[in-house]
């Protein structure tokens, strides 16, 4: 699918700041590709979509995630973690997308995993990077991004686990396992800390 379809695919089902967030994510995204070695499609298909069902009525969202083959423990958990889940069932039933690192890098957008692909990782920092975000800590992480992308990668996973601890909010293991995997990876090892 090319850009221009996927967009007009995409800016209806969202409100207009967050079809404006959508395609700073896929700007930033891309240029991220293009420095690690990723393909720049990928990436920019991957960023129109990963908040194509941000706004899809709560209902809708559960009776998807009941009917798929989706992690039926998504439902205990907060309602903003589905919409990345759902977009990927989604996109391939609308849209005959079929590409599982495309698909697999909107899944994931909001929790990340362990091991990440260098796709998953980009989409997962541009999200929280792209130049309209304001969080605190934010300048060191686009500084990061431009270095190593796991290490951004890994300070998008603490500043959002910190945030979410914060407001006693319940974590889904995803997002764990995506801070313990790219610790791993930055310590290298299994050595008891
Ligand atoms: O859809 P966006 O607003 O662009 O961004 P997003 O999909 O990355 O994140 C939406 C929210 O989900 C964000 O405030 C952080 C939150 N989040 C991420 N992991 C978890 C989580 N919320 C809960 N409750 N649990 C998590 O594990
Ligand atoms: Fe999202
Ligand atoms: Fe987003």
């Amino acid at each position: 699918m090319n850009k221009n379809d996927a967009i007009a695919f995409v800016e209806p089902h969202l409100t207009k700041q967050r079809f404006e967030h959508t395609l700073r994510v896929a700007s930033t995204a891309v240029s991220l590709a293009k420095k690690y070695n990723v393909s720049p499609e990928k990436a920019e298909l991957a960023s129109i979509f990963h908040d194509y069902c941000k706004y899809r009525a709560m209902d809708e969202m559960k009776r998807i995630i009941a009917a798929s083959n989706l992690p039926k423990d998504l439902l205990l958990y907060h309602h903003e973690l589905w919409h990345g889940p759902v977009a990927s069932i989604k996109i391939e039933e609308e849209f005959g997308i079929t590409d599982h690192e495309v698909k697999s890098a909107i899944y994931y957008h909001t929790t990340g995993k362990a091991n990440m692909s260098k796709l998953e990782l980009i989409v997962f920092i541009a999200d929280y990077i792209e130049p309209g975000r304001s969080f605190p800590g934010l300048d060191k992480v686009r500084e990061m991004a431009q270095n190593d992308l796991i290490k951004a990668g890994w300070m998008v996973s603490r500043n959002t686990i910190k945030y979410l601890m914060e407001k006693e909010n319940r974590i889904y293991p995803d997002t764990f396992h995506a801070y313990n995997d790219l610790t791993r990876l930055i310590t290298g090892g299994n050595h008891i800390e």
